[in-house]
């Protein structure tokens, strides 16, 4: 049985070295590369916001967890990507501009890709003017928009707004995600569609095709 509680107060303290060992050995000990992400790594985030909203944890700290994340993340991305070969369409992502946060982001990247999905990933801080860009250059039939900050939430908006009114909605969906979206904003800025992980994602993401 291997130690999630381990892999989860590593990435808590930020200990990039005992991280790497514990999720090996956990592979090695049988357990699946989805409960090592949720039960161990998105569970170790969840308690690194709780610790940063009291002040317990600082911007430094946070980011050394932030990268033992996406360390981790890297090491299991081929064992959670192993999925169809074939294109289920094209999806332009990227986090709103003001938002730097892409931790969420580049998991539904993956779930995404697993699931056949062409991606391509615009990265943080976008603007509508690139998402725009993108749009012509790639020919999505889906874009994606992700935010973690409630200050961001306007940019979203503005997005789907210039997305909205420069491009041919019908041929293009839009789908939102992120920890202060909901569904109601999702359909209160003309959204879509909005899915609250990784995992759902990638289900809107093929049934707003069908
Ligand atoms: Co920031 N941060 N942060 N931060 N940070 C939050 C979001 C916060 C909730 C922490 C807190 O105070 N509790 C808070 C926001 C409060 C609010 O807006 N109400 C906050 C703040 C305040 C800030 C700063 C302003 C702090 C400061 O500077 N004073 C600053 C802003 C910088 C900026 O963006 N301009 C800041 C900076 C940072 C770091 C750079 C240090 C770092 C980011 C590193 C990185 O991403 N590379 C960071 C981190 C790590 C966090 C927390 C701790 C963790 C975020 C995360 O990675 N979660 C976060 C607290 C928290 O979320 N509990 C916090 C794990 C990840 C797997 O979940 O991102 O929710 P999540 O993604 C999920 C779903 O949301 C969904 O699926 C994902 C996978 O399951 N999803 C989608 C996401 N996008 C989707 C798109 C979709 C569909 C689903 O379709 C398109």
């Amino acid at each position: 049985m291997s130690d999630l509680n381990a892999i989860t107060e590593a990435l808590i303290s930020g200990d990039l070295d005992t991280l790497t060992t514990q999720v090996k050995a956990a592979l090695d000990q049988g357990t699946s590369a989805s409960d090592i992400l949720s039960q161990g790594l998105i569970k170790g985030m969840g308690i690194v916001g709780e610790r940063m909203e009291s002040g317990a944890m600082f911007i430094p700290e946070v980011l050394m967890s932030a990268h033992c994340m996406g360390t981790a993340v890297e090491i299991l991305t081929p064992l959670l990507a192993a999925g169809e070969a074939s294109s289920a369409g094209r999806v332009v992502m990227g986090t709103v501009k003001g938002d730097l946060h892409d931790i969420g982001k580049n998991l539904v990247v993956m779930m995404l890709e697993s699931v056949g999905f062409e991606v391509t990933d615009l990265g943080v801080d976008v603007d509508a003017d690139t998402f725009l860009k993108a749009i012509e250059e790639h020919k999505p039939q889906i874009v994606g928009l992700s935010a973690l900050l409630t200050t961001t939430m306007p940019m979203m908006r503005e997005t789907v707004n210039k997305i909205s009114s420069q491009t041919d909605r019908k041929a293009l969906k839009i789908m939102i995600g992120g920890a202060p979206v909901d569904q109601a904003f999702a359909d209160e800025i003309g959204a879509d569609g909005y899915a609250s992980d990784a995992g759902s994602a990638s289900k809107l993401a093929k049934a707003l095709l069908n």
